[in-house]
């Protein structure tokens, strides 16, 4: 996962991002490998937007391009497994954002690209190909995550954040749930007064400032 930190201007720095821990100083990263097996959850700018990441080895397993619904009890990856019945994630889906895999492309990739919330976490395993979640950092700064193949990230419900594909054109993502799943995006400026959003505001980023202080 590569994390780039920039404004709308210009992109200030990247990183390349693999199962490693490091922390975040006045918009510069100081980086530290850490070998550990324990480092599987990060400690990052990323958790501190209560966002959660796990890098898993997707390629060993196969998964199909374009699957609604796939049975997340159907996981034979143990990892995939552990957090899905720590997390309690009931419902999967599998998908392949391509012209030619994913119906509705046009409009999905749009949808995908604006600026919204959800009233739920949501969950990305990447199984394949690469892109870009952008979330909003408590100073309304675009922060940009480079998810490729293994990257499992969760949003918390009420980020602001919006995705896109990158430069290879094609990502293939597992999108969990817990219980049935409801993709409605509550897109900005409307979203700013939603409860989700507001809750998000008060669980996290109001503490971030008291932390900050
Ligand atoms: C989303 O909600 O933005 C998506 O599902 C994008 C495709 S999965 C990486
Ligand atoms: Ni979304």
């Amino acid at each position: 996962m590569l994390l780039v930190c920039r404004n709308d201007h210009s992109i200030d720095l990247e990183i390349d991002v693999i199962a490693c821990c490091f922390v975040y100083v006045n918009c510069s990263y100081v980086f530290s490998h850490l070998s550990s097996p324990q480092c599987q959850r990060c400690i990052s700018p990323l958790s501190r937007l209560a966002i959660s990441y796990w890098k898993l080895d997707a390629t060993a397993y196969t998964y199909p391009a374009l699957a609604v619904p796939w049975d997340p009890k159907d996981s034979v990856d143990h990892v995939l497994s552990k957090i899905r019945d720590d997390r309690g994630y009931s419902y999967a889906d599998i998908i392949t954002v391509h012209p030619d895999t994913l119906p509705e492309y046009e409009t999905k990739v749009k949808s995908f690209f604006e600026e919204h919330i959800h009233d739920a976490e949501e969950i990305r395993f990447i199984l394949g190909g690469s892109g870009y979640f952008d979330v909003r950092n408590k100073k309304d700064e675009w922060v940009r995550i480079h998810v490729k193949v293994g990257d499992l990230m969760t949003l918390p419900e009420g980020i602001y954040h919006r995705f896109s594909v990158d430069d290879t054109d094609m990502i293939h993502a597992m999108r969990l749930f817990v219980g049935q799943p409801v993709w409605t995006p509550f897109n900005r400026p409307s979203a700013d007064v939603h409860e989700s959003r507001k809750k998000y505001i008060e669980e996290y980023l109001e503490e971030e400032k008291k932390v900050e202080d």
